[in-house]
């Protein structure tokens, strides 16, 4: 799976630390996208040009990701941050 997204992007970021709680985090190819450079494949992948996008093995992408995920129901079940979270 490969997550476009950018260092500073706190959406992102958001998709990140839930792969990290999921334990899927080491299945995921981070690769960086510019929203500012129009000749980004980004734009193919998501039609509004934002980051996160998410794209399966199977080609399946996925964006406004950040916006569905529930950190509480994970925060609800982990109260304390997981032991391998650094
Ligand atoms: N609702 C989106 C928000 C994503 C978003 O706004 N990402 C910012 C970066 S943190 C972005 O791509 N901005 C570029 C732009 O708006 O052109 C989500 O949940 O993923």
């Amino acid at each position: 799976m490969i997550v476009r997204s950018s260092v500073p992007s706190p959406f992102g970021r958001k998709v990140k630390m839930v792969a990290k709680y999921l334990g899927v985090y080491n299945a995921l190819t981070i690769e960086t996208a510019d929203t500012n450079n129009p000749d980004d494949t980004l734009r193919q992948q998501n039609p509004l040009g934002k980051i996160p996008v998410l794209i399966l093995d199977d080609g399946r992408k996925y964006y406004d990701l950040a916006r569905h995920l529930r950190i509480s129901r994970f925060q609800s079940r982990w109260p304390h941050p997981a032991p391998d979270r650094k």
